[in-house]
């Protein structure tokens, strides 16, 4: 006697006209005469979330059946992209749902335009946490991902002569048709004050926090589907005032100065940080980390408590997964809730907490990792500051015990006392997990050896390796559909929930008739990123051309300045009449740089002059074109991927930790140039030395060059072409006479080059000619291209939570269909 509801999979074209117009009537009061465009995708999208929900529900009931042990993924950052056309196809109502419009004389595609994307991460560590959820949904793995509802977003970027504006991110102007608000799961989340000591008639410890300030966390629930298979809820917090702003009770005087402090408190969930400089001092920062993982702690341990179970058993049930440091405070949050509250005594609510969290690491640039001074973090949470201190004096003990040096200890503290004394985010994390791990075979290895080296021989067993996945289904059967559809009819649709078995497609890779198909597909894609890049920026490309991509964040360990050195090498071997080699190429670049980042700033500025020069100057516009595509997203990506020949993931060795890029371009046929960093050592494993262009040096190499001193002025004086197109950048031709607009970069690549751009310059050049010979041969390319195709099993993220799932959390997966 199940209350389950009906699924939701394959409606008819009937039942979604009806709930359509429904909601177009009754849910938004508009008729066809005077709907927008927006009208439409609202209402079409209030229509699926009524389905998507009714897969959710039919979960839960299984999940709750099955008392099995639940997930939470904490991350401060997730970035969904647009969900209409994914959760129609999780539905497998895409075509249906066409249809019924069609029917109705309306456009699917155009009603798909119309959604704005949450643009609630940076990068790839918010899209990696998107992708989780997305398989998490597709296995059944009972899960639950918290965050904050940033009220603005990521910045928009557009380019004001040639450099990179913020335009503030106002994604939730047109209303979110996907959230529920949730006023009854709420809690309050207390900021400041002090702490009291005192013993009670059981001569037992009583530590009492009295804060100077409180707010509330309302959950906003957006459900995330999986692939014909149940949902989850990703569970986003949003700061409010609390009652005691009870205006009324104010005087004329006192009611703007409350208005204010709400206004203050409300704050908290305004903005997302972007990956910035520099994050010491920002107390919002650690005002949100700390609201998140308070209210996500108390939800979980509601719904634990709830079950009827007891806390001492919490870690049996569940899982919590620190994407990165920036939700770490919630393991001295547990702490206090087990002691402070529940009265739990000190070790036993150690090995609860120490068995509940496990951290992932997503960087190791020393200066992305996070450290919160002591004197702000007391002041903003001053009982927390003495449970870490309590931990770390506990932990050093330990230490001493097993006879570590005075010098050991003080690295491994969790507290840096060297200057300004503060918290290392990345100990707090390790110490309170039971498991760590990185985001790719070398990844983790370097975590092992360099950063987290002490903890990885005291703990060995602790530290343990998952490579990044991506969601396959979003980048390629949504964002790709030709090729999906080209893939299905050969080999059927077992791909969609198991990417391994695109190697079935082996047998064609040397089919004439399929390469055919296969260039076809990929043309048609080229044309329709031309379209909309002419659209957006007035420059048209070639679709013949390689069109040869690098698309990611500006940061000079990503090395986009050494693209545009290539790019200039080529420039200036047409114009000295030597480029008879050269294969067409339209280089496309995207992405946001920080806005605070000086040098990511005038290397997009540098992108764009570039690009200008070229694209005007009737010499070399035949054979090259740059274009800058503004606004990089989840959105713009899934356009992107699918037209790319050439991926370049040429960041310098040690420094990506993954990357995921890299993983949706080969997903779509693309080749990839690359050095042998964070996961393009395994993708080039997987799909073969002969497909995957290499160069530049390893890791160890890229160590032993920095310890023996590296001059990057002698490599500059020692190869002609790297320095006539050095030279090129301070000549004023990029920039209307102006020799300094480029003199930072260029002083910056000859006096300290920290990145070794031209240490790998010749390489990189050497390897680059290489790939405009390949491209000569439009068979080879489209053979190379299917291998990295079918190759590419490793990179869904349903890989990667199956590994999580085994490996670190030991759940087992519960499936609704
Ligand atoms: C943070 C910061 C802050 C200070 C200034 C420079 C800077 C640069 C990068 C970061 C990123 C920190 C964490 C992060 O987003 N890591 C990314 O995680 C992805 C998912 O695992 C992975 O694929 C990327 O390689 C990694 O950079």
């Amino acid at each position: 006697t199940s209350s389950k509801p009906g699924s939701g999979l394959d409606l008819s074209k009937e039942e979604i006209k009806k709930s359509f117009l429904e909601k177009l009537f009754y849910g938004l009061g508009r008729i066809p005469t005077v709907a927008t465009d927006n009208d439409y995708y609202s209402a079409l999208a209030l229509a699926v979330r009524d389905w998507v929900f009714r897969q959710y529900v039919r979960s839960l009931e299984e999940y709750a059946e099955q008392d099995s042990r639940g997930v939470a993924y904490l991350s401060a950052e997730y970035l969904p992209g647009p969900h209409l056309g994914n959760n129609l196809l999780n539905l497998s109502i895409t075509k249906t749902t066409r249809e019924a419009l069609a029917d109705l004389d309306l456009d699917l595609d155009k009603i798909l335009e119309q959604e704005v994307e949450p643009g609630l991460g940076n990068g790839g560590l918010g899209r990696l946490a998107s992708c989780y959820l997305d398989s998490m949904a597709t296995l059944g793995v009972p899960s639950i991902g918290y965050g904050i509802r940033y009220e603005f977003g990521i910045f928009n970027q557009t380019l004001k002569d040639g450099w990179q504006a913020e335009v503030t991110d106002k994604w939730l102007h047109y209303g979110n048709p996907w959230e529920v608000v949730r006023p009854e799961i709420a809690f309050e989340v207390k900021f400041g004050g002090y702490t009291e000591h005192k013993y009670d008639s059981n001569n037992k410890l009583q530590v009492n926090w009295i804060p100077d300030s409180e707010i509330r966390g309302t959950a906003y629930d957006t459900p995330i589907l999986g692939y014909r298979s149940n949902g989850i809820i990703m569970r986003l917090w949003s700061a409010e005032a609390i009652e005691s702003f009870d205006f009324a009770a104010y005087n004329m005087g006192d009611y703007y100065r409350a208005v204010e402090k709400k206004m203050r408190s409300e704050n908290i969930t305004k903005v997302l940080y972007p990956n910035d400089e520099n994050l010491s001092g920002k107390e919002l920062r650690l005002k949100q980390q700390y609201f998140f993982v308070s209210c996500s702690l108390q939800d979980i341990i509601r719904l634990h408590l709830l079950q009827g179970r007891e806390l001492e058993n919490f870690h049996e049930k569940f899982n919590i997964q620190l994407n990165d440091t920036h939700p770490s405070i919630a393991v001295a949050e547990l702490m206090r809730i087990l002691v402070d509250i529940h009265q739990m005594e000190w070790d036993e609510a150690w090995h609860v907490t120490r068995h509940t969290f496990a951290y992932t690491n997503h960087t190791l640039l020393p200066e992305a990792l996070e450290k919160w001074s002591v004197n702000l973090l007391g002041r903003l949470l001053p009982r927390h500051l003495e449970i870490i201190y309590e931990i770390n004096s506990r932990f050093l003990n330990e230490l001493r015990k097993q006879n570590f040096s005075t010098e050991q200890i003080s690295r491994m503290s969790l507290i840096d006392d060297r200057g300004e004394p503060s918290i290392r985010m990345a100990h707090l994390a390790t110490v309170g997990s039971h498991k760590v791990n990185g985001v790719s075979a070398l990844h983790s290895r370097l975590l092992k050896s360099m950063v987290l080296q002490d903890f990885a021989e005291l703990w060995p067993e602790k530290f343990t390796n998952v490579t990044n996945g991506v969601a396959h289904r979003r980048f390629l059967a949504l964002s790709n559909p030709g090729l999906a559809d080209l893939i299905t009819r050969k080999i059927g649709k077992e791909w969609l929930t198991d990417l391994s078995a695109l190697r079935n497609l082996e047998k064609f890779a040397d089919d004439k008739s399929f390469q055919e198909e296969w260039r076809n597909i990929k043309f048609k894609n080229k044309e329709r990123l031309t379209a909309l890049i002419e659209e957006r920026t007035g420059v048209k490309l070639d679709p013949s051309m390689l069109f040869d991509i690098h698309v990611k964040r500006i940061h000079e360990y990503k090395r986009q300045h050494l693209k545009v050195l290539h790019i200039l090498s080529l420039y200036l071997r047409l114009k000295n009449g030597k480029g008879k080699d050269i294969s067409p190429t339209s280089f496309i670049f995207g992405g946001k740089a920080a806005p605070g980042y000086f040098m990511a700033k005038r290397i997009i500025k540098l992108i764009t002059a570039v690009a200008d020069l070229i694209n005007n100057d009737p010499e070399v516009n035949k054979k090259l074109k740059v274009v800058f595509l503004p606004n990089f997203s989840v959105k713009l990506a899934q356009q992107v991927y699918p037209a790319a020949d050439l991926s370049e993931q040429i960041s310098m060795a040690g420094k990506e930790a993954s990357g995921t890029g890299n993983m949706k371009f080969s997903l779509n046929g693309a080749l990839t140039i690359g050095t042998l960093d964070g996961a393009n050592v395994e993708i080039r494993e997987e799909v073969g030395e002969k497909n995957f262009f290499l160069f530049g040096l390893t890791t160890e190499e890229v160590q032993e060059t920095k310890k023996a001193g590296y001059h990057p002025y002698r490599i500059y004086e020692q190869n002609n072409d790297l320095r006539e197109v050095m030279d090129f950048l301070i000549s004023g031709k990029l920039s209307k006479g102006d020799k300094e607009l480029f003199r930072p970069i260029y002083d910056n690549l000859l006096q300290q080059d920290p990145y070794l751009l031209l240490k790998d310059y010749q390489s990189y050049i050497e390897a680059m000619d290489e790939v405009h010979k390949t491209w000569k041969d439009q068979n080879e390319w489209a053979k190379r291209s299917i291998l990295n195709v079918i190759n590419m099993g490793k990179f869904s993220s349903d890989r990667s939570i199956s590994d999580y799932c085994e490996d670190i959390w030991k759940v087992e997966t519960v499936k609704v269909v």
